[in-house]
């Protein structure tokens, strides 16, 4: 089997997917509850068996970094991880195994490549909970060494702007995949993103009622849902080319640069993309998505 970045998941991170699963690790217990999209993870994690990957690396846009681009560099780290908007969700105690020789080199093709990044050494860090979701639901056994990287992005300044956030993810991108083919790793890459991005400001009580989730809005469906169909038939150049637009009427959590990352360390393939899961948490729009380079996964698109 070939190394390198082997495949992409596109796999968002709200943490009502972690509370529905009732882990032992979440402190809050759930009644069950966005089915679609946790079966859709089942069938994923069925996959990224079968691409027996060494490394699964990570984009969130909840590790905030406004100053250049940070990567997980500590061999372990352990904590409790609490989402800032949901402690009522997602207070979740990880234990995670960091290939700090990939997130090492990493940080160093990115310096190569013309980017401000950082090694986070820090062992008392505390991980986001973007990061810990999309790994969890990929991988619950958390049995395989991961990378986390940061979102360079700051909402209060007025840089880096949108154009600088892209070019900036698609250059991270280039150089994650340097780092990747230089070490020899046997890589996927995880966007851990949602698509459409409105979401309710008030919960329901409980939370896990299901009679209460749907879309925020029509229109957010229908982005998601034009977007989806290009990304299936694997015409990944208009994704990007319809980019700007989405990224203005929707307000996907995508203009948070993971997509756009991990297409670029996959080299922009037109494949098609394996859906295995649409649905809605709190009102956004939330697709489950896998990119085969292998052709290990092909079927049921
Ligand atoms: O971070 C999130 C998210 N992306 C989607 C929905 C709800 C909460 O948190
Ligand atoms: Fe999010």
């Amino acid at each position: 089997m070939p190394d390198g970045v082997i495949a992409g998941f596109l796999a968002p991170h709200a943490p009502h997917f972690l509370y529905g699963e009732n882990p032992p690790q979440n402190e809050a217990r759930s009644r069950g509850g966005w089915e679609v999209i946790r079966w859709a993870y089942e069938a994923a994690r069925a996959d990224l068996e079968r691409l027996r990957p060494d490394v699964l690396v990570v984009h969130s846009p909840h590790w905030i970094t406004p100053v250049g681009h940070h990567v997980l560099a500590v061999p372990h780290l352990r904590g409790k991880s609490v989402d800032p908007i949901f402690p009522n969700l997602f207070r979740y105690h990880y234990d995670i195994t960091v290939d700090a020789q990939l997130a090492e080199a990493i940080v160093e093709e990115a310096g190569a490549h013309g980017l401000l990044a950082r090694a986070m050494r820090n062992p008392a860090f505390r991980v986001d909970y973007g990061t810990i979701v999309t790994l969890h639901m990929l991988r619950p056994d958390w049995d395989l060494p991961v990378v986390g990287l940061s979102s360079h992005s700051w909402p209060y300044w007025d840089g880096p702007t949108p154009d600088e956030e892209i070019r900036e993810v698609d250059v991270l991108g280039k150089a994650t995949r340097a780092a990747i083919e230089r070490l020899g790793r046997r890589a996927v890459v995880l966007a851990s993103n949602s698509l459409s991005h409105r979401h309710f400001s008030e919960e329901p009580d409980p939370p896990d009622d299901m009679s209460q989730e749907h879309h925020y809005n029509d229109l957010g469906y229908r982005w998601d849902v034009r977007m989806i169909e290009l990304l299936r038939a694997g015409r990944t150049r208009e994704v990007f080319e319809l980019m700007p637009e989405f990224t203005r009427e929707a307000l996907p959590e995508t203009k948070s640069g993971s997509v756009t990352w991990m297409f670029s360390a996959m080299d922009y393939p037109e494949v098609p993309g394996k859906l295995y899961g649409y649905g809605a948490a709190i009102g956004t729009g939330n697709a489950v998505m896998g990119f085969d380079l292998t052709d290990s996964i092909v079927a049921g698109r």
